[in-house]
């Protein structure tokens, strides 16, 4: 059973604020303990409609809570999607103004620009690849809208999965000349290294978890459209991202793509 139409507006009410506001809100979960994961997509694709009736556009989508070192630190570990709106690009080089934010945290990540749609049912790694026009490396900036970054599975896709901004390298590759899997990276906090992993702690492979969110789509009658932009999966858990400080993600093969924030 999904939620009245009212519940769902009223839900996507409380994100919208707590964007605008950049003020924490408490978990909708907290007071709507039913909430279903399908009504939590409702609540995200009527939070993404606003944005985009507000002018930004739908750039792609993104892949969470997929590697085990997320789901750990997050509690929770059910694999989700969201939805990257032109609003959240952020270009390489500047610093991120923490004013527009709550309290953001970065992780490195592959990312994938696809060239052809790739829509279900039964994509698999393969299609995922072929349909691939490049990979590069980026840092997604996560910044959930709820109390202490604390949340349930369909709290977090409610909030479009903490979606905020993206920053992607200008390197690229071509996804046929590397092993995706094998692509082993560190993770620096102004220098100091606070983690290392490799592309397969995200489902075994990114391509993999491109292929699962191609099918998911597919369920509700989407695809993964030609130009978007795919974040597969934070490989490491997340760092706070804090004023002055610098976090930079080197890749092997897709180079580095560093932060700042002021
Ligand atoms: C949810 C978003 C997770 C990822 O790559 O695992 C995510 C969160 O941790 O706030 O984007
Ligand atoms: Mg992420």
């Amino acid at each position: 059973m999904t939620f009245a139409s009212s519940v769902i507006t009223s839900h996507a009410d409380r994100i919208e604020t707590a964007v605008a506001q950049r003020a924490a809100i408490a978990r909708l979960t907290i007071d709507t303990p039913e909430l279903s994961l399908d009504d939590a997509y409702a609540i995200q694709a009527e939070v993404v409609r606003r944005r985009v009736l507000n002018g930004e556009r739908i750039i792609g989508a993104k892949l969470g809570l997929t590697a085990r070192a997320k789901q750990i630190q997050m509690g929770v570990a059910q694999p989700v999607f969201g939805q990257l709106l032109s609003g959240g690009v952020h270009q390489v080089g500047e610093p991120v103004p923490l004013a527009e934010l709550i309290h953001p945290r970065v992780e490195p990540e592959i990312v994938l620009l696809i060239g052809e749609r790739l829509t279900g049912p039964n994509v698999t790694r393969d299609d995922v690849i072929n349909a691939t026009e490049s990979v590069m490396c980026g840092l997604e900036i996560i910044d959930s809208r709820y109390a202490d970054f604390s949340f349930t599975a369909a709290d977090v896709i409610a909030d479009n999965t903490s979606a905020a901004k993206v920053v992607t390298s200008t390197h690229t590759e071509n996804a046929n000349d590397l092993d995706l899997a094998l692509i082993g990276l560190t993770l620096e906090v102004d220098g100091e290294l606070v983690a290392t992993a490799a592309g397969a702690a995200t489902m075994g492979h990114p391509a993999d978890a491109v292929a699962v969110l191609a099918n998911w789509l597919f369920e509700r009658g989407q695809s993964i459209d030609a130009g978007w932009l795919i974040y597969s999966g934070g490989l490491t858990a997340a760092v706070p991202l804090t004023a002055g400080s610098t976090i930079t993600a080197t890749f092997a093969s897709l180079g580095s793509v560093s932060v700042t924030a002021h």
